[in-house]
């Protein structure tokens, strides 16, 4: 049977391979914008989760690891209660992984892991009964020194760590803060700390009473590297001080059966984290910032001035005709810059090229707005009103005129100057057709005005909707395509799953987090 088809996909199994899923899509659709060394990484880390989750969660791997001489294959063998690591004075002693399981069907998996066949052992036989039960699943790795005069041996270190479950760092008294381990191991495990144990072999050859300043000691230096919460052990292979407690440790491990699942979410967290650098915290407000190129435009295009022009058009009643743009073309290409600035000065440099790759370049700006005002019609018609009401104003005066020539007539009559009755009444309607005229002629002037006001602001907001229109084809939708794009990449990259996830406070019983954990963080030999 296939490694592929053994897979036991329950929910959590199937949460994982859906977030590694979720993860790849977000490196498809942020391609070319997520740097090559970036999307390599994440996608080594899905291919190694996938690998991992494939094997399926039957099996616990924990592998020894640490520098020459501290004891892995002492520790293995005390563990397998089997001779099968050499232990050695010749140093470095182990040169290929070696692997004890207390399983039957391990081999995909050993294959995976590249255990060569011939050191291979399985540890429980029908001889023993339930006494192995405990670790049941284990898949005990002996590793070669990370520290080796061998580069052979470090290759082989450093291609399984991330293929394991659990690791245990085995150190001695004398190189526990040997520096190679610290830094080039240690502090890289960070946010694993569930996932591993530090064991401080040769407790013997420590007196009883400096014992615990030594625990505390490896304590702080694990501190010191940014770790918090390794479970430490203390133990001797030799005397078999402290095993149980390092046998104990491995079988809730087993039995916490979480231990791939904490690692393959902590593999995938880092993956996130690694995708995360490749983009900003948020994408910038383009909102804010389209208005404000229309803003930019609106007073690149003269548009305040052309609005008066039309304004005095109607108000003298000149007519003259008034046009919308043509826009400065500099001024235009300084608002694109603007906008450039605006969208794309926060983004990672690859993100802020697509942007600027994907919006109009400066001369198609220049003729999308001049299309756009060209299809603004400006009216500076009069109107009718007020041209109705002058009409009325010129009848006024011509009664006006009238009345006066009766009046006048009546006035200076064959007998002679007199003012009669006649007359008075001719004089009153003549002043009351001069004061209708003026009133007619103040009322044309009114409605001009208003209207001449009117038609400004409405050339105005035509102005603007046009250039907000240029501005949405040419700059806002182009930016927002790639935008979208760093949205669901971003999306992406916040660790989620949290119910898949292992905190620290966390009491479930099938995490290695909380199972394995040791109340007091460090263990004292038993
Ligand atoms: N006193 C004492 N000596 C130990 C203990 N564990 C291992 N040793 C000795 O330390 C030496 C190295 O042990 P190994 O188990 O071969 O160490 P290793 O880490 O596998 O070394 P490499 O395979 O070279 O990486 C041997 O001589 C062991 O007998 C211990 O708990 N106490
Ligand atoms: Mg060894």
């Amino acid at each position: 049977m296939s490694a592929a088809r053994r897979v036991a996909q329950g929910p959590r199994t199937r949460a994982l391979l859906a977030r590694a899923a979720e993860l790849e899509g977000a490196l498809g659709i942020g391609a070319d914008r997520i740097p090559s060394e970036v999307a390599d990484a994440v996608r080594a880390t899905i291919a190694n989760v996938r690998g991992r989750l494939e094997l399926g969660v039957d099996h616990t791997v924990v592998a020894l690891a640490g520098g020459t001489g501290s004891g892995k294959s002492s520790i293995f063998n005390a563990l397998s209660r089997l001779e099968f690591a050499d232990v050695g004075v010749r140093r470095p002693t182990t040169a290929e992984v070696t692997a004890c399981v207390w399983a039957r069907d391990a081999d995909p998996l050993l294959d995976w892991l590249g255990v060569p066949t011939d050191r291979r052992i399985e540890r429980e036989s029908a001889l023993d009964g339930d006494t192995e039960a405990d670790l049941r699943g284990l898949v005990l790795l002996d590793l070669p020194d990370h520290d080796s005069i061998e580069p052979e041996h470090r290759a082989a270190v450093d291609r399984l760590l991330p293929q394991v479950d659990l690791l245990v760092w085995v150190v001695d008294p004398q190189k526990y803060a040997d520096d190679a381990l610290h830094n080039r191991y240690l502090r890289a495990l960070i946010g694993h700390e569930a996932a591993m144990y530090l064991l401080l072999n040769q407790i013997d050859t420590v007196p009883i009473d400096a014992q615990a300043s030594l625990l505390r000691d490896v304590d702080r230096l694990l501190r010191g590297d940014g770790l918090v919460d390794v479970g430490v052990l203390a133990a001797s292979a030799r005397s078999g001080a402290g095993m149980p407690g390092v046998r104990a440790a491995l079988a809730r491990a087993v039995a916490g059966r979480g231990v791939a699942e904490v690692r393959a979410k902590a593999e995938l967290d880092d993956a996130a984290r690694v995708l995360a650098g490749g983009v900003a915290v948020q994408e910038p407000d383009v909102g804010a910032a389209a208005s404000r190129a229309v803003d930019g435009l609106v007073r690149a295009a003269g548009i305040a001035a052309a609005a008066a022009a039309a304004q005095a058009a109607i108000r003298t009643g000149a007519g003259t005709t008034v046009r919308l743009g043509p826009v400065q073309p500099d001024r235009a290409a300084a608002v694109r810059q603007v906008w450039l600035d605006d969208v794309a000065g926060e983004l990672p440099v690859r993100w802020a090229d697509a942007v600027m790759a994907a919006v109009t370049d400066a001369a198609a700006l220049v003729s999308s707005v001049d299309t756009h005002l060209g299809a603004v019609h400006v009216s500076t018609r009069a109107p009718r009103w007020s041209a109705v009401l002058r009409v009325l104003a010129g009848l006024a005066g011509v009664l006006a005129l009238a009345a006066a020539g009766f009046t006048a007539g009546s006035l200076a009559g064959d007998a002679g100057w007199h003012w009669d009755g006649r007359t008075t009444m001719l004089a009153a309607v003549t002043g009351a057709a001069v004061a209708l005229g003026l009133l007619l002629l103040g009322a044309a002037r009114w409605v001009r005005r208003s209207v001449a006001g009117r038609r400004a602001q409405a050339v105005a907001a035509s102005a603007r909707l046009a250039l907000a229109a240029a501005v949405d084809a040419a700059l806002v939708r182009p930016t927002t395509a790639v935008l979208e794009d760093h949205r669901t990449v971003r999306e992406v990259t916040v660790p989620v799953l949290a119910e898949v996830s292992t905190s620290r406070g966390e009491t479930s019983t099938s995490r290695v987090g909380a199972s394995t954990r040791a109340p007091d963080k460090v263990v004292s030999p038993a």
